[in-house]
């Protein structure tokens, strides 16, 4: 029997044309079955397509800023458990042991539940080209692979009274060397309200640039947020739970007046020791201006209605 080549089974300029276009959209999903789901009717069964979509599907963000290199992304690291210093990061984190790794999912929820890595790359896997702007006014545009933190959380059936979801990283200060600073309240937590973690762009990352996550990114389950600073998107994550109260993340016990619990980008707001007007964009040798939720206002922006975004938050 001959292959069967995903150009046979669409023609290519209309595979083209729709790879392009959902890569327009930020997403391109990986599974053809996921392919075919996309337009909003049921998954066809049919051949599956003899390859995978090619990662990354674009060499740019939705908005043209040319991605960042993998050397760049895998070597250039904020994760204090491993180190402060971004560049020993990854030598740091080389041997970190991240099978077997479960995630518990719990708290105000109707069907708590352990999922296992297995289990979470069981969710359909698609590409996100993100920007990460981090807090420290530099940027990178990531090729991340994940799903919607939405899928996992309609798993779980939120209770009505659950308003927040808890994140909290691994605590293992034998393997994570940077945990055995007294400076910081151990593990790192971080948190989101119930309809920013519900949001179509808020996923969990299981890899970037088709390949699983290394240590250094956060292997291998992190959180990514695109319109909130970088320090929101929590790596090497074990444990959710859906809460009642606002959590208190590490960042706003360690430092309550320069981080807050929104943390959106906004340009207009400085942090209390540097503006926040421009990033340097990592790999390009060039600052671009930032822009308010990190360019994904039309996505996000009604979240905030009503609330003061001139506040440091
Ligand atoms: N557990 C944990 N998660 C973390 C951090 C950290 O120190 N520990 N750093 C944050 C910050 S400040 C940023 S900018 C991003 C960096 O992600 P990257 O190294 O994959 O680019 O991870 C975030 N997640
Ligand atoms: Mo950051």
């Amino acid at each position: 029997m001959p292959k069967i080549s995903p150009s046979d089974i669409t023609p290519e300029h209309a595979y083209l044309s729709r790879r392009s276009f959902m890569a327009g959209m930020g997403a391109l999903l990986v599974s053809s079955v996921a392919l075919s789901a996309c337009g909003g009717q049921d998954p066809t069964p049919g051949p599956a397509p003899a390859t995978m979509p090619p990662s990354p599907s674009a060499n740019t963000d939705e908005l043209g800023q040319r991605l960042t290199s993998y050397e760049a992304v895998s070597n250039y690291n904020n994760f204090y458990e491993f180190s402060l210093r971004k560049e020993d990061v990854a030598r740091l984190a080389r041997d970190f042991k991240t099978s077997p790794w479960t995630v518990e999912v719990a708290g105000l929820v109707h069907n708590p539940k352990t999922f296992g890595l297995e289990d979470l790359l069981a969710f359909t896997q698609e590409e996100r080209v993100y920007r990460l702007r981090c807090v420290e006014a530099w940027s990178m545009v990531i090729p991340w692979l994940g799903f919607p933190l939405a899928r996992l959380l309609k798993e779980v059936e939120p209770m009505t009274k659950a308003r927040y979801v808890r994140f909290e990283t691994l605590y293992d200060p034998e393997q994570m060397p940077g945990q055995k600073s007294p400076f910081y309240g151990w593990p790192y937590v971080e948190g989101l309200r119930l309809d920013e973690a519900m949001h179509e762009l808020t996923i969990l990352a299981t890899g970037l640039y088709g390949s699983p996550l290394l240590p250094q990114n956060g292997a291998p389950v992190r959180l990514v947020v695109p319109w909130k600073y970088g320090f929101k998107s929590i790596k090497s994550i074990v444990r959710i739970e859906l809460v009642e109260e606002m959590p208190v993340s590490l960042w706003m016990a360690s430092a309550p007046r320069e981080y807050g619990f929104f943390a959106n980008v906004n340009p207009e707001v400085s942090h209390p020791r540097w503006s926040q007007a421009t990033e340097r964009l990592i790999g390009e040798g060039k600052r671009i201006r930032t822009t308010l939720f990190n360019g994904y206002g039309e996505q996000v922006a009604h979240l905030y209605e009503g609330m003061d975004l001139s506040q440091w938050y």
